[in-house]
């Protein structure tokens, strides 16, 4: 099929939100690079993620993360982000910080460090409250490193009492999302170590608890369009954290290892129902590398969301519908590989130039001086958080 209005009408329904902290100084556990004109702060960091919906028009909002993004008026930042044409989005909490989290947060055995780690997620909703922000998102780095460390079963109780005082406190139009990593920081067992394990979590808790599936957390080779389309069948995929990685959760640029991998995640969300208007799954970027230029690098990201986007649009369903209930594998494989090799680039940029928007925005945010003006503005830049 060929791209038409109706394709272009759907690729306005894309919104893809960026994290505050792909802005600032990030690295390796080996290395943390600094860059000239990083962030110093959450209103720089919000400038800067404006820059890229200004060139691209496609990332209205940006992630907190907190206490990375802490700051004493957080309505005066709502306004900021507002004055620069985005909003502020989801706020995601931290529990991986702190001393006091070394043997677990919601999970720990100790009742005053799970009350801390509760405590921690409620002044987040109180600041989602302030900002506007819908979802909590959660990612838990509880777990442990050895066999017989501790009691697998016990704390999966302890995080699921834990998450239901969390739930009670979201409000009607909010939701409490809970992202799942197969290893890292721990390496025997993570508490939340897989979608099923996030699925079974927030079941329990309600409607507005839904699952966050991070593109770089899997084992190698696993099919992640399969959990989408489980998730989505489930009604519980709440978003996405989209990165690109070779080997384990690398946070690279979108769409930088493996592009089909990207191209088939999106045309089962698609399938699903989970894209735009009609959908409920929110699209976030989790790139945070050290190496390229931050602006660029999330605009690149989120140019190749959109691309592969675009490529999943123009899928012949009803052939494809054809071939797959006569059982002709070859065609409905083609038809499949079709949409994929089609080259939207040229379309895409007819598209932004129709929008007002430049035609190559990378190309163009080089040439508008902004990173030159923020090098020899800013002096003294923070970390993403990492290193912080
Ligand atoms: C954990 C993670 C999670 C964090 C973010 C900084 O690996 O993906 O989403 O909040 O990185
Ligand atoms: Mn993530
Ligand atoms: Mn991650």
């Amino acid at each position: 099929m060929a791209f038409t209005s109706q394709t272009a009408s759907r690729l306005e329904e894309q919104a893809i939100e960026l994290p505050s902290w792909a802005f600032g100084n990030s690295g390796t556990r080996f290395k943390v690079f600094t860059q000239p004109g990083v962030p110093r702060d959450p209103f720089e960091k919000i400038a800067d993620a404006a820059q890229v919906h200004k060139h691209t028009g496609l990332s209205p909002t940006v992630a907190l993360h907190i206490p990375w993004d802490k700051v004493d008026d957080y309505a005066a930042l709502r306004e900021h982000a507002e004055d620069h044409g985005v909003a502020l989005g989801t706020v995601n909490s931290n529990t991986f910080q702190d001393d006091d989290y070394k043997l677990g947060s919601l999970a720990h055995r100790d009742p005053t460090i799970r009350r801390k780690a509760i405590d921690h997620h409620l002044e987040c909703i109180d600041i989602m409250d302030m900002t506007g922000s819908r979802d909590l998102k959660i990612w838990l780095a509880d777990g442990t490193n050895y066999p017989g460390q501790d009691d697998m079963r016990g704390r999966q109780d302890r995080i699921a009492a834990s998450l239901e005082e969390i739930y009670a406190r979201i409000g009607d139009e909010q939701r409490l999302v809970l992202e799942y990593k197969i290893f890292e920081p721990a390496f025997y067992h993570m508490d939340i170590p897989d979608w099923g394990t996030s699925y079974a979590q927030v079941s329990a808790l309600g409607e507005r608890a839904v699952v966050c599936l991070d593109t770089g957390h899997h084992a190698p080779s696993t099919n992640i369009e399969f959990i989408v389309m489980q998730l989505l069948r489930l009604g519980k995929l709440g978003s996405f954290d989209f990165n690109s990685r070779f080997y384990a959760d690398d946070d690279l640029i979108v769409g930088a290892a493996d592009p089909f991998q990207l191209f088939r995640i999106i045309v089962e969300v698609i399938r699903g129902g989970g894209y735009g208007e009609e959908g409920d799954t929110a699209f976030m970027l989790d790139q945070c590398h050290n190496i390229e230029d931050k602006i660029p690098g999330q605009i690149r990201s989120v140019l190749n969301v959109q691309e592969m986007t675009a490529r999943a649009l123009l899928i012949d369903l009803p052939s494809l519908d054809a071939a797959q209930a006569a059982g002709d594998v070859l065609t409905a494989n083609g038809t499949m590989m079709d949409a994929f090799y089609t080259d939207v680039r040229p379309d895409l940029a007819t598209w932004r130039q129709e929008r007002g928007l430049p035609a190559d925005p990378i190309a163009a945010y080089a040439a508008s001086g902004y990173q030159q003006k923020i090098a020899a503005d800013r002096v003294g830049g923070t970390q993403a958080g990492w290193g912080a």
